[in-house]
């Protein structure tokens, strides 16, 4: 399946291993992260536990830790930043469900949270995870690479990047019709997210610049591709697996990569940023198996 890395069953078992124990590091990390002191209502500490702990890829975070690897860093150097970015896509998918926006019952296989609680706690929930996250990023040492974090972080989660996509998203997608506009969307309301995360990881690691380019260059196309893959899950994925509802775009008129290039199209739209994010990480050979394999692992998505 993956054509510049060539994987064995035995490096396949390793990289498997390697994300598995990772996810549960990132999961008792989040867990701790989780708790609050007086003044928190057990309502809120509650909803705040059932998003975030909630069966999500982790993806993210992930992408945090595997960047600071590659750079030198071990598993818990960028624990906090790895937190932080899961802390402020948790939040982003709480807002989006909410009614005012893609009005959805089902998250991760499970009622949403204002759903399963009530609209404003939905509501409370996003603004304290986003709060909880800038908290993490707090504590990172020396404190120049936290303000470092802090400032990519809050440009990737405002209004130039997260916020403005998803705005534009709501209200433009009647008028987009082209590549360049739908890609402009995207970049911003579902890449900028996956970028700041692996820059978090350089960062934290005191990568060189040439570590930070490379990343970034991968992080685009890891972006565009997650993005793709997620429109074609909606056409063709199982409710089941996916853990929210399928065909809402096509319902919504929303505009998909698959809408405006055809299935076919779109899968080899993928597969060419598949493999340049691939190409960008060459160089550091076996050091960046977990990222290569992540990326590679796009093209198979089920959920
Ligand atoms: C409300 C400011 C604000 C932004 C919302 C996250 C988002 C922006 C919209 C969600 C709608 C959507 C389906 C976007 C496509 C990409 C995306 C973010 C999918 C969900 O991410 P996964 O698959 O989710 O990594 P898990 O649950 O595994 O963490």
């Amino acid at each position: 399946m993956h054509e510049l890395l060539a994987y064995n069953k035995d490096m396949e078992k390793v990289v498997s291993l390697t994300l598995r124990g990772l996810k549960s590091l990132i999961d008792e990390a989040l867990e701790v992260a989780l708790q609050f002191g007086e003044g928190c209502p057990p309502r809120l500490a509650e909803a705040l536990r059932y998003v975030v702990l909630a069966p999500g890829k982790r993806l993210r975070p992930t992408l945090t830790i595997l960047a600071n690897k590659l750079v030198g860093g071990s598993s818990l150097d960028a624990i906090e930043a790895a937190c932080a970015v899961e802390m402020i896509h948790a939040y982003s998918l709480v807002h989006d469900d909410l009614p005012a926006m893609d009005d959805d019952d089902l998250r991760r296989g499970r009622p949403t949270c204002h759903k399963q609680f009530d609209e404003a706690t939905a509501i409370l929930v996003g603004d304290a995870l986003q709060a909880r996250a800038f908290e993490q990023i707090a504590r990172i040492r020396p404190p120049e690479v936290a303000v470092a974090c802090l400032q990519r972080l809050a440009h990737a989660a405002g209004a130039e990047n997260l916020v403005g996509g998803q705005m534009d998203d709501l209200i433009g997608s009647a008028g987009v019709n082209s590549l360049e506009q739908l890609q402009a969307i995207h970049r911003r309301k579902t890449g900028a997210m996956f970028l700041v995360s692996l820059e978090l990881g350089v960062l934290v690691g005191g990568g060189s610049q040439d570590d930070l380019d490379r990343i970034r260059d991968y992080g685009d196309n890891y972006g565009l591709a997650f993005q793709i893959t997620d429109d074609l899950l909606d056409v063709a994925g199982d409710e089941q697996k996916v853990g929210k509802r399928v065909g809402k775009d096509s319902d919504m008129n929303k505009l998909t990569y698959p809408g405006l290039l055809g299935v076919e199209a779109a899968r080899q739209h993928a597969a060419d940023a598949v493999a340049n994010a691939r190409r960008a990480i060459e160089c550091y050979g076996e050091q960046a198996i977990c990222l290569d394999y992540l990326v590679a692992s796009l093209l198979e998505r089920d959920r």
